[in-house]
């Protein structure tokens, strides 16, 4: 037995009040579905199955560069963010695994994995943060990490990845993903040729450390913290990163890490009919990486990502297995909420993809017929799969309705008695 943050008591008095609707609902969806030829059953277990990873640093309430307003009872360290975490896992059933970035969340690896094994949750990827400078570190990343001009800054770079999977291996994970703000702001600045090449050199060195059965994921960014150019800048340079590197190393897809309008959902088939999409961090975004709730702002785009996927997945795409993780910051919500709206936004979207008819699809795009076949995707999408997802809660014990149980727990007051409030900060610019 797992400890629970949030009563049982209070879970089972909320799925009590709405189970008889969604017997109803889910029944009555089902009827509908079996004229489809679709077993709700089949896809309900598939729902259930799938899982998204959540990242710790997206508990905290996030800022903008031009100030952070925390929220109440933030968590004060990454112990109280596993508890968050938990709490989102227990309402929702769909978040065992954590995703860690050091050294913000850098705590003793056997009490970390304690921690969250008390919660029965588990750790994924590890972030390295190579972006930032942190607390008394000897060489500055200001001007790049692992493509500094300087070799003993790139060592320093490639020593603290290095330490990522070594805190990893502790804790079961088995990837890491790099991120870095490494670029230039002004025209000259830098060699492009020469920059990528002291990159390529100092990610051999993190490869060749990598365990047999881990995965390298390396995360592609148009813009920011560089703004003229970045040197991981686009699905690209991540792909000829990938291959330079070898068959553990992986691409992985920031939904909000492209231009507005750039066709994700064709990268992502892409990187899947050459072997090379390692996962990703799924959020939303209007203008650049505003880091929102997963399908908070083009639904229809989270759904051709998944349809994309689940293509994949049936027709066993050679080496598929990408890795599903949260990368959001919330500046006006409550970050559990948040979270667990986007985890069952993104297993709503894997069931609308898995409701495609796709032989008909398939004979559609033969026939040449654009009208039928984008109806096809409309029709699969347009279908409210809500009760599938709550059905696949109740039946793991968790929340019928994740947010309504949350509030009625009151879970966010009961820690802001424990957990000091944090002041206001700036970032200094305004
Ligand atoms: C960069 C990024 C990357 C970092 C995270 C904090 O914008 O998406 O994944 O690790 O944000
Ligand atoms: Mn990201
Ligand atoms: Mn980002």
């Amino acid at each position: 037995m797992t400890d629970q943050l949030i009563d049982q008591s209070v879970v089972d008095a909320e799925n009590a009040r709405r189970e008889i609707d969604l017997r109803r609902d889910y029944d009555s969806l089902g009827e509908r579905l079996d004229r489809r030829g679709i077993s709700i059953d089949t896809i309900k277990d598939k729902v259930a199955a799938f899982h998204v990873a959540v990242p710790s640093w997206g508990v905290g309430t996030g800022g903008t560069r031009f100030a952070r307003f925390p929220g109440k009872g933030e968590p004060r360290d990454i112990f109280d963010k596993l508890e968050d975490c938990a709490v989102i896992n227990q309402l929702t059933r769909a978040t065992p695994n954590v995703s860690l970035h050091i050294p913000w969340d850098k705590a003793d690896p056997n009490r970390l994995k304690q921690s969250a094994a008390r919660f029965g949750l588990g750790f994924d990827a590890m972030n390295s943060n190579t972006f930032s400078d942190a607390k008394g570190q000897p060489l500055s990343y200001k001007f790049g990490s692992l493509s500094h001009t300087d070799a003993a800054t790139r060592q320093q770079a490639i020593d603290h990845n290095l330490e990522c999977i070594e805190i990893g291996k502790v804790l079961g994970s088995k990837a890491l993903t790099v991120w870095i703000g490494d670029g230039s702001n002004f025209p000259g600045q830098a060699d492009f040729t020469r920059q990528f090449e002291r990159y390529l050199e100092a990610m051999k060195v993190i490869y060749a450390d990598l365990p047999e059965d881990w995965r390298l994921f390396t995360e592609h960014k148009m813009y920011e913290p560089a703004f003229y150019s970045t040197v991981v800048q686009d699905w690209g340079t991540n792909y000829i990163i990938a291959t330079e590197l070898g068959d553990k190393a992986f691409c992985l897809v920031d939904l909000g890490h492209h231009a507005p309008n750039v066709n994700i959902e064709m990268i992502v088939a892409r990187l899947i009919q050459f072997g090379k999409l390692g996962g990703f961090h799924f959020n939303d975004s209007k203008y650049g990486d505003d880091d929102l709730d997963a399908g908070s702002i083009d639904p229809y785009r989270l759904f051709l990502v998944f349809n994309e996927l689940v293509s994949a997945e049936e027709r066993r795409a050679k080496g598929f297995n990408p890795a599903h993780m949260l990368d959001q910051s919330h500046n006006v919500t409550d970050p559990i909420e948040s979270l667990i709206l986007s985890a069952a936004e993104v297993q709503r979207n894997y069931a609308n993809a898995l409701l495609v008819d796709r032989k008909a699809l398939a004979g559609f795009q033969d026939a040449n017929d654009a009208l039928a076949a984008t109806q096809t995707l409309k029709t699969a999408f347009r279908t409210d799969v809500e009760p599938i997802l709550a059905m696949a809660r109740l039946e793991k014990n968790g929340a019928v309705d994740p947010i309504a149980t949350y509030r009625a727990a009151g879970y966010r007051a009961r820690v802001a008695e424990i957990r000091p409030e944090v002041a206001p900060g700036s970032s200094g610019i305004v």
